[in-house]
């Protein structure tokens, strides 16, 4: 009898084993600060991005409503990784740092889920924001995953000076020109002194593509940051090189587009910013136009060779793949160059997703938020379901495009709150400011609707999605986080973040 026992609890880990084995792999790509400037989405139909475009075409759904749910990389991540949003875990900005919130405290982040429940997890390059700790080192989420390694710079991806352009140190290619310097200004861009093979998005991809060839006895969830196309566009020469500076053409830009937008006290709410002011003065616009692009291209060389080492390895019939941008970016549109805001050059960013067996491209318009990646994953892989968090499983419309799907797409910043249907679009600041446009009828946001009668319904049913309640801003981090991808990382945050205890 006792034999028989015996046998039976063996079959049972045999099957156990056999139906983990089952279960797909996820190879979770981050790019940041991507906009929607790739060949899937057409947002600029001069982006050269033929891996993106491949992806699609053999097998994916690319979300042309894919929002953030923070405009800003710390808060976006933290969203996507955590399963709660901005509201709740009190991180808007990247000084806040997701560890300090009460919610982040209870509940197991997502590749620390997947572990729970099976998976072997690795990760490389930016996934998590980084934050300095009590150690004086810097916690870059290694305690979130069982394996943890980091792309390294051979040198520190600088730009060559020759080709240098920065609105921080008043150069534009190479010279002098310091008519406009803020210490605040990041925008810079140039070809950089390393080759592509020694940059550091080429060191995070080489390390995929390796890990790739392994054997894992476990189902996989393999994380892969790229920090390209984020600041400062410097990339090698080879990118700019695929964009003839002569026929680039840089966005359009209304000057007119920000006086519609009133405070409640009637005055103007926004204005032009000083990079948007500089790059006008000097006539820049093509060239900051072709180093985004020339960065995106740069970042989309890379996910090429993970996605072909994919192909190559025997995982791609049993992995879904995930990629996705933390974020949008301006590119002159509503007179700024940048990200942060609620408009929909930033709260869109690309989503792509390829279930295994997925045999075409699919374009699917319903306002998913990349909050929705925890819950979707979880119940793709047929974990138990998490429960607490706040985003919604979108994996019916993975399987049917046509999915009814009721969720508005939310993104909240540090100063107010974007909803997003697939008809019109309402951000609500926390100074009383409002905007309503008919994305339909006009996707460029020109022309704000918040004052027009007719849709006050519209209104009062979208502002019901504004969070009532903010959760007060987690902790401050500690100290500053000087060198990216150089400091070490603080590993005593791993020993006090106990996984079965986590939800
Ligand atoms: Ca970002
Ligand atoms: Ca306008």
């Amino acid at each position: 009898m006792k034999n028989y026992k015996f046998l039976v609890v063996v079959f049972l880990v045999f099957i156990e084993v056999i139906n983990a084995q089952k279960k797909p792999n996820v190879l979770f790509v981050a790019i940041d600060d991507i906009n929607d400037w790739i060949g899937p989405l057409g947002g600029n139909p001069q982006a050269v991005t033929p891996n993106m475009d491949k992806f699609y075409k053999e097998g994916a759904m690319v979300f042309k409503n894919a929002v953030c749910a923070a405009p800003i990389c710390g808060p976006s991540r933290s969203a996507i990784l955590s399963g709660f949003l901005p509201s709740a875990s009190g991180v808007y900005g990247n000084a806040h740092d997701m560890l300090y919130s009460e919610v982040v405290q209870r509940n197991a982040t997502l590749p620390e889920y997947f572990s729970k429940n099976g998976y072997h997890t690795l990760s490389n390059g930016k996934i998590f924001h980084k934050h300095g700790t009590k150690n004086g080192k810097t916690d870059f989420g290694s305690w979130a995953y069982d394996e943890f390694a980091r792309g390294r710079r051979y040198n520190n991806d600088k730009a060559n000076s020759k080709y240098l352009t920065s609105s921080k140190a008043g150069i534009i290619s190479g010279k002098k020109s310091p008519e406009f310097i803020s210490k605040k200004s990041k925008l810079s861009w140039g070809s950089t002194v390393d080759t592509f093979e020694e940059t550091v998005d080429y060191a995070v991809a080489d390390w995929a593509t390796k890990q790739l060839e392994r054997e894992f006895d476990k189902p996989f969830f393999m994380s892969v940051g790229f920090i390209k196309p984020h600041l400062p566009w410097f990339v090698p020469q080879e990118f700019f090189d695929m964009y003839d500076i002569n026929k680039v053409i840089a966005p359009e830009i209304d000057e007119t587009d920000l006086l519609d937008i009133k405070t409640p006290k009637g005055k103007q709410a926004f204005y032009a910013t000083g990079e948007y002011k500089w790059v006008k003065k000097h006539g820049l616009e093509k060239e900051a136009t072709r180093a985004y692009l020339a960065s995106i291209s740069f970042a989309d060389r890379c996910l090429g060779l993970v996605m072909d080492a994919l192909e190559k390895s025997g995982h791609a019939k049993n992995t879904i793949v995930v990629i996705w941008g933390d974020h949008g970016w301006h590119l002159g549109e509503k007179e700024r160059y940048l990200k942060s805001t609620l408009w929909s050059e930033v709260i869109h960013t690309p989503l792509l997703v390829r279930l295994p067996g997925m045999k075409k491209g699919q374009l699917a318009t319903q306002p998913v938020s990349l909050l929705d990646l925890y819950p979707t994953l979880v119940s793709l892989c047929d974990l138990p379901a998490k429960k607490n968090i706040e985003g919604h499983d979108f994996s019916g419309i993975l399987k049917n495009k046509k999915s009814k799907w009721k969720h508005p797409g939310i993104t909240i910043s540090a100063t107010g709150t974007s909803v997003l249907t697939e008809e019109l679009h309402y951000i609500g600041y926390l100074n009383g400011t409002q905007e309503l446009y008919d994305v339909k009828a006009d996707p460029l946001e020109k022309k704000n609707l918040i004052e027009d009668k007719r849709y006050k319904q519209e209104i009062e049913q979208l502002k019901s999605y504004v969070p009532v309640t903010r959760k007060k801003a987690s902790k401050e981090h500690y100290g500053k986080v000087k060198n990216y991808v150089d400091a070490d990382q603080d590993e005593t945050i791993k020993q006090h973040r106990k996984l079965y205890e986590l939800q």
